[in-house]
């Protein structure tokens, strides 16, 4: 989870991008999406006037984090930066690839435009290359609707091998539904396989090289396989956010 200050205690853990738990019971979802399809709108119908807001640490990028309870749970909502993708080309993709990468969230959901889903859908791959616990928000179902748009949400779940819950936040509409998948993905009821891209042999043999290379430091299997694309990539700035928050919870918690 990254949390390593006093890491164990009930009260007081914040981890390396400032999210305070106040009780170990408490799980943590990041809200990735693309620009414009309604996060913020999805965050502040689950959070109401429970969220604070600031910057990213180090950054002046704002950030909002609120508190939801469902069930039995408290929920740590973390509304990430509108993002295209996750190749970090800007400080925002950055944020958002490092929290989902190195924060660790419970789960994190994909909020996605029903109206032009097909753009929306790089995003949605490419944190399915990054963690298992992807739940797909399809809002604006309702303007989808007015256009005559048919979003197949099984069909989608099907082919992507995700949970896709169909929403419409402004009127309200899914989000019970939404809590209770991520309620289920997060506490691992639901457990998703995200279909994920395999390449041609000898690419597969360079990425299994890698992996061997850096294993000794990444438990999660996931993380490891996407941390060694992105070097085969080139991408300096994963050198970067390795030093700054994965050497950071070695020294912090001792035991990777
Ligand atoms: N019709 C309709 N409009 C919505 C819905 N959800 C959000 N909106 C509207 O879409 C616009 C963008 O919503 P935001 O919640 O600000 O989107 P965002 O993803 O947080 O945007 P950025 O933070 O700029 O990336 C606002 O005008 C919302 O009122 C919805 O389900 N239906
Ligand atoms: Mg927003």
């Amino acid at each position: 989870m990254g949390f390593t200050r006093q890491a164990g205690t009930k009260e007081g853990m914040t981890d390396v991008f400032s999210i305070e738990k106040t009780s170990l019971d408490e799980l943590v979802i990041a809200l990735a999406g693309n620009p414009n399809t309604g996060k913020s709108t999805v965050f502040n119908a689950l959070t109401g006037l429970h969220q604070h807001t600031g910057n990213w640490p180090g950054k002046t990028v704002a950030n909002a984090r609120g508190n939801y309870r469902h069930k039995d749970k408290t929920f740590i909502l973390v509304d990430l930066p509108g993002t295209y993708s996750l190749l970090a080309s800007s400080v925002e993709e950055q944020i958002a690839r490092d929290f989902i990468c190195f924060g660790k969230p419970d789960a994190t959901i994909v909020v996605t435009d029903a109206t032009c889903l097909e753009r929306n859908l790089n995003l949605v791959l490419q944190v399915m290359e990054l963690t298992n616990n992807v739940i797909v928000c399809v809002n604006l179902m309702d303007e989808a609707k007015r256009k005559n748009i048919e979003v197949d949400l099984k069909g989608l779940s099907r082919e992507l091998s995700v949970p896709v819950i169909g929403t419409a936040a402004r009127e309200g509409t899914g989000l019970k539904e939404l809590m209770d998948t991520v309620y289920d993905v997060s506490m691992g009821i639901i457990k998703p396989v995200p279909k994920r891209m395999e390449y041609e042999e000898d690419i597969e043999e360079i990425i299994k090289d890698t992996m061997s290379k850096i294993e000794q430091y990444v438990k999660d299997p996931v993380v490891l396989r996407w941390l060694a694309l992105r070097l085969i990539d080139g991408d300096k700035t994963i050198i970067d956010s390795i030093k700054e928050y994965m050497m950071a919870d070695w020294e912090g918690r001792g035991d990777t």
